[in-house]
């Protein structure tokens, strides 16, 4: 191939062949790759702290990051304006066939694809230095660990992927002569011409987040934001992943992973989906406000779950750092993300800086400071009209700071997973907690899960759409097939075995628009109920949407809230379930004739015990 811009042999690019491997398909990529995009020269991470240490300094220079000297070895970065989330219209399924992306992707024709982004990705990386990173999900110890390699022309990249994956040396080592990898290009779209002057956030307003699920292929085009261009997190370990999983039996799912010890000192592990933004983190970090009980995190925002030998089903973090929400993370409400980025090695992005030189974002504090400079570099004072950190601002950090971790994160065998719950930010209509009845309803409860959209995708915030197991955006493959999936790993189970599924809302709100349920910490006490309800201690009401608590039910033991706010977050609302079920009848005709007929007759069901 001869596509470079300005005809110079791409082995002449400086570091193109200092390659730390012979890997032949990953040596040819990245020549291919180098010759399309005509880097200035190319690096190849090795994911050491010598190299973490030059990189920031680089960026530093570069402007894209600024110290934040009040936290050792942190960051800020503020991106532009326009690239502060994930991009999910400029996101596609570019699978062969049309049907297999399915009414919830958008979809091009590989073909049609390939030619658009090749002809971007044409000098696009310029005047710029191509990292080559090697990284695996999940633990290394893995018999057929999950390796990748991203390409990319942003060292705020490079710098990110080394929080959140396994990268580098220790991630090539697996690679050997010819281990299957996924192919992750990225490019920020912004080729410098000689002598032209770079940005501190260079990006681009032609975005394309593209996936090939057949050929485990990623191209993302346009965008430095983490959701975007941290190609191993939401495109690989969900995206492709799925299709993996779709393929081999498993599960790739948006959720956290919590292990709970009781006070009679049961260990329990619980996944939870809950769309972005919409608390996994702080449930992850959980500290347990009922005496005795002790929570610790596993993960907070992908779980790869497969059947044990025992017919229980494992799951594991494939990642290696959280990239959280900043804005509502604050001493009172998660004290554990607090102390993990006060450690450092942390990489802010669109957070507020304070005069001191540390960081600050909206709920971290219950007062604001009375002079910032907000993550647009304006000055902000408590009375400005704006919230000084952008809504989707967010820290990145390594895995292994979190002060709750537990011991077992990296384990290759994984967790076994007593519980999974599904959960949505639902003004009204959806119960604090709410018990399937089975594997199936259970599932159902997952399809027809909704949620108020946030800051994390752009768009509009506050507008509920249907967010099936909070998989809207992430799902590789056509939704329809998505929930057969799900139904058949639990027709092939044994039901004694499998994990139970809840329902939750910690968002539901009272006439007058306040929370009725605290959330945060007091969360553990939905969990006391849900583990109660699996060693059949809890007590629970059967309503047509399953076994609900009364606020009674509950422990409350120390918790000062009027009982009968428990109640109502708890209350099923004839009017706003008839409602629901049209808003859920509409979505299941998206959804098309993929709907499994399991589905359609839990609708069916429900309709009837409403009635
Ligand atoms: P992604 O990283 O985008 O996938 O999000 P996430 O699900 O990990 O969300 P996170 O835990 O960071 O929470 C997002 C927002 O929800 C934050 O502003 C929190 O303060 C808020 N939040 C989390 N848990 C609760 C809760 O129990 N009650 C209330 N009212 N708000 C909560
Ligand atoms: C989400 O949006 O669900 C996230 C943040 O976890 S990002 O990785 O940017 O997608
Ligand atoms: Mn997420």
């Amino acid at each position: 191939m001869t596509t470079s811009t300005d005809n110079r042999p791409a082995g002449a690019i400086p570091g193109l062949d200092h390659a730390p491997t012979t890997h032949h398909a990953l040596l040819a990529w990245v020549h291919e790759v180098a010759e399309l995009t005509t880097p200035e020269k190319v690096v190849w991470c090795d994911g050491s702290d010598d190299e973490w240490r030059r990189l920031t300094i680089s960026l530093v220079e570069a402007g894209t990051l600024v110290r934040v000297p009040q936290k050792p070895h942190s960051f800020l970065a503020t991106s532009d304006p326009r690239d502060v989330a994930r991009a999910e219209d400029r996101t596609y399924i570019c699978s062969e066939n049309a049907d297999d992306a399915g009414p919830t992707n958008n979809w091009m024709d590989p073909v049609d694809m390939n030619i658009i982004m090749t002809e971007l990705y044409r000098g696009s990386m310029s005047g710029r230095t191509m990292y080559v990173l090697p990284f695996c999900m999940g633990p290394l110890a893995e018999e057929n660990p999950k390796l990748g390699v991203e390409i990319t022309d942003s060292a705020y990249v490079a710098v990110s992927m080394r929080l959140m994956t396994r990268m580098g040396a220790m991630a090539l080592e697996k690679f050997g002569e010819d281990a299957d990898f996924v192919k992750a290009l990225h490019s920020v779209g912004a080729p410098l011409k000689p002598g032209q002057a770079d940005v501190a956030w260079p990006c681009s307003d032609v975005k394309y987040i593209t996936h090939f699920p057949e050929d485990r292929t990623i191209w993302s085009y346009g965008s430095g934001y983490g959701g975007n261009s941290l190609l191993g997190k939401k495109s690989y370990a969900l995206r492709i992943a799925s299709v993996m999983a779709r393929d081999e039996g498993w599960l790739a799912e948006h959720m956290l992973i919590l292990k709970l010890t009781s006070p009679a000192g049961a260990v329990h592990y619980v996944a939870a989906a809950f769309p972005s933004a919409c608390g996994k983190t702080n449930l992850a970090m959980l500290q347990p406000t009922l005496p005795g009980w002790k929570a610790e995190t596993l993960g907070d925002d992908i779980a790869w779950m497969r059947f044990g030998d025992d017919g229980r089903l494992y799951a594991v973090n494939p990642e290696f750092g959280f990239f959280g929400v900043a804005p509502g993370t604050g001493y009172r409400t998660n004290p554990v993300a607090m102390r993990m980025v006060e450690q450092g090695n942390t990489i802010f992005t669109n957070v507020a800086l304070t005069d001191t030189g540390d960081v600050w974002w909206e709920g971290m504090t219950d007062t604001a400071p009375e002079h910032l400079t907000d993550w647009q570099g304006r000055d902000w004072h408590p009375d400005s009209t704006e919230p000084a950190a952008h809504p989707n601002s967010r820290f990145c950090t390594p895995i292994q700071q979190c002060p709750s971790i537990a011991p077992e994160w990296d384990d290759p065998a994984g967790v076994p997973i007593s519980a999974i719950l599904f959960g949505g930010r639902r003004a009204s209509t959806i119960p604090l907690v709410t018990e399937s009845r089975h594997w199936q309803h259970g599932v159902f409860l997952g399809a027809t899960l909704s949620s108020e959209t946030t800051a994390a995708a752009t768009g509009e915030v506050g507008v509920v759409r249907r967010d099936p197991m909070a998989m809207l955006p992430f799902t590789g493959y056509h939704v329809g097939d998505y929930f057969a999936h799900w139904l058949s790993l639990g027709e092939r189970a044994d039901p004694a075995k499998l994990s139970r599924i809840f329902g939750v809302n910690w968002f539901r709100r009272g006439e007058d628009g306040r929370f009725l349920w605290p959330g945060f910490r007091e969360n553990s006490r939905v969990l006391a109920w849900i583990l109660g309800r699996i060693e059949g201690t809890a007590d629970a009401t059967d309503t047509p949407l399953g076994a609900v608590p009364t606020a009674g039910d509950l422990d409350l033991t120390g918790l000062d809230i009027n009982p009968a706010d428990v109640d109502e977050a708890l209350t099923i609302d004839p009017a706003e379930w008839s409602a629901e079920l049209d808003l859920i009848r509409d979505w299941f005709a998206t959804v098309g004739d993929k709907l499994p007929t399991a589905l359609r007759e839990e609708f069916d069901a429900l309709t009837r015990r409403l009635a």
